[in-house]
């Protein structure tokens, strides 16, 4: 009945602290920054225009999509296939409400969001449910490989497609397409992949508490 469709979240996943968020956002904005000033980005900069010779400022360009967090299940209260399931879940209720730490081991950004890859742990891996990749077609990546936290996405895009272009990104790795290795910078070595999809991989992935928790709405 719609009350025990009440019951069940949007989505359940880790939660940043305040405190970190804005630690995360700093970083991301500083990434987003560099990369505008340099020469190979606008080389490439009608992956974002579709004209080469306006400019962006990629800062502008990605509006942030509330509390920063990582997805573990879209439930969308209780539609979703799997969502009750998930919520039944043993781990899933154990580790209601624990707090973890999230390691973030790289940033990416396409024309259409800009996120974080999360690198989750085994105990993390519990707690993730059985088929996010396959849903999106990628049946050869490992599980969690679709485990991020969108920081950002471009006019009309919604937060669903941060995951995607992950994915995109890793089975292009996958592939052995190496990507056309860019330049180090302080935070780690920039990749391009091709239309207009750029991966840093920290030097130090950035360590955050995460609360693992579920959103209403
Ligand atoms: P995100 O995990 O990439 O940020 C509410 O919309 C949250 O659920 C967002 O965080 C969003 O994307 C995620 N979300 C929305 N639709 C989804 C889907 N079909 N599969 C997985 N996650 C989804």
């Amino acid at each position: 009945g719609p009350l025990e469709e009440m019951s069940l979240p949007l989505f359940f996943g880790w939660f940043l602290l305040s405190s970190v968020q804005d630690k995360v956002r700093c970083t991301s904005m500083d990434f987003l920054k560099t990369l505008d000033t340099l020469e190979v980005f606008k080389k490439h900069l009608s992956d974002f225009t579709g004209k080469a010779e306006k400019e962006v400022d990629l800062e502008q360009y990605f509006q942030a999509k509330g509390t920063l967090h990582c997805t573990t299940k879209f439930c969308d209260y209780g539609k979703a296939p799997g969502a009750k399931e998930y919520a039944q879940n043993t781990t899933v209720k154990e580790f209601y409400g624990s707090a973890f730490e999230l390691s973030l081991s790289a940033l990416f950004v396409t024309p259409r969001t800009v996120g974080a890859r999360v690198s989750l742990t085994e105990e993390q891996l519990l707690l993730w449910p059985a088929d996010p990749e396959e849903e999106a077609g990628s049946t050869s990546l490992p599980r969690g490989s679709r485990a991020h936290i969108t920081l950002g996405c471009a006019e009309h895009v919604e937060p669903v497609q941060t995951g995607l272009d992950l994915l995109e990104i890793e089975t292009l790795q996958q592939e052995h397409q190496q990507g056309e290795p860019i330049e180090e910078m302080e935070l780690g070595s920039l990749t391009y992949y091709g239309e207009g999809r750029w991966l840093l991989t920290l030097r130090e992935p950035i360590c955050t508490p995460a609360c693992f928790s579920s959103f209403y709405g």
